[in-house]
């Protein structure tokens, strides 16, 4: 069996919006038998496609199985750039390892790294990043702006508010940004993001941009380590989310805002990220890697940098830490 014919049908029956395709039309466009469109079918049937296959009208496809393989996310995929190639692996030890290898061996700009679980997901400074397998959307995306190294902080505000919307967009969710990195529902973390950069004499070489979302989790399906901390859409929705919009989403809303930080600067999404933020206008604790820091974050610059006022007045600038509301366990 020939298996890139049996995904091509796939795709076929895919766009056909629903709308039933004959064994004799699949068989003229593909030039084999009908028998031989049959067997396809069934083995589409096996990878776990729900396949209607309706009397004198033929075959069409009523659910895709709950994976992230590129077929399944690249079928009305609205981006031009990102996504149009996409790396997928059931299982690795992280995408930022893969990533960082593919964008070192000349990967486009807009590749992405898909992979149902990780052994060694990673957060910053090298902490674990829990993966369960087929919950979440663990994820890398190479991009490679022609922007200057400081640019570079900026585009994990700016991925913060992609999901945000993505997340809007496929569920009836309301989430929040923690400054910098996090993204948060009812007080608990849904979201990772861990941007990365490969960079020489001559600037930015490649931003890998590493996506941790949970999505189909249960309280028990997080380590106990992270279970009093973590969420998912599920638990918060109530609701299984598909996985594959999610991700069709995601990866639309990285193009726009992305694009629109390249082209036009932080301003506008500058005011997007502060309506989505739960940091800004509240006491705050920052641990930095020395010393910690409490007063109210006031804002953010145009550079992404946190603007926290301490009870003496002074007005400090806080590149990376993280962040704790100071008058709760959040
Ligand atoms: C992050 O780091 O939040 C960035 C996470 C990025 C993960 C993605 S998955 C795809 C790609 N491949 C990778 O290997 N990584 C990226 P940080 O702000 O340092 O937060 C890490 C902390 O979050 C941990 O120390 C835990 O306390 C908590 N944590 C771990 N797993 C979690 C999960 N699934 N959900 C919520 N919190 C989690």
């Amino acid at each position: 069996m020939n298996i890139t014919v049996t995904l091509k049908i796939a795709k076929r029956l895919l766009e056909s919006n629903g709308e039933a395709v004959s064994g004799q039309q699949l068989a003229d466009e593909f030039g084999i038998s009908r028998t031989a469109i049959w067997k396809h079918i069934k083995e589409l049937e096996e990878k776990g496609y729900d396949i209607e296959s309706v009397k004198r009208k033929g075959y069409r496809i009523v659910t895709t199985p709950d994976t992230l393989e590129p077929l399944g996310i690249q079928t009305g995929l609205k981006t031009k750039r990102i996504g149009q190639k996409i790396e997928y692996v059931e299982s690795c030890a992280s995408t930022q390892i893969i990533a960082h290898q593919l964008a070192q061996e000349g990967a486009p700009d807009g590749t992405v790294v898909l992979t149902e679980t990780q052994t060694a997901g990673r957060g910053r400074m090298a902490r674990k990043w829990d993966s369960a397998a087929k919950k979440g959307v663990w994820m890398s995306i190479i991009l490679r702006p022609n922007v200057a190294p400081q640019k570079a902080p900026q585009f994990t505000l700016v991925t913060a508010v992609a999901i945000v919307r993505a997340i809007e967009e496929v569920t009836k969710l309301q989430p929040k940004i923690k400054w910098p990195n996090d993204i948060l529902l009812n007080g608990k973390k849904c979201t990772g993001i861990l941007t990365e950069l490969q960079s020489d004499a001559d600037g930015i070489q490649a931003l890998i941009i590493g996506i941790g979302l949970n999505v189909n989790q249960e309280k028990e399906d997080f380590d106990p380590e992270v279970q009093e901390i973590a969420t998912s859409l599920k638990m918060a929705s109530g609701e299984t989310v598909n996985r594959q919009k999610l991700v069709q989403s995601v990866l639309f809303y990285m193009e726009l805002y992305t694009q629109m930080y390249i082209d036009e600067g932080f301003g506008m999404l500058k005011i997007l990220w502060e309506s989505y933020s739960t940091t800004i206008g509240h006491p705050v604790r920052a641990r930095m890697a020395n010393h910690t820091l409490e007063g109210i974050a006031e804002g953010i610059t145009d550079e992404g940098v946190l603007q926290l006022r301490t009870p003496d007045g002074k007005l400090h600038g806080i590149y990376s830490a993280d962040i704790e509301m100071a008058n709760s366990t959040s």
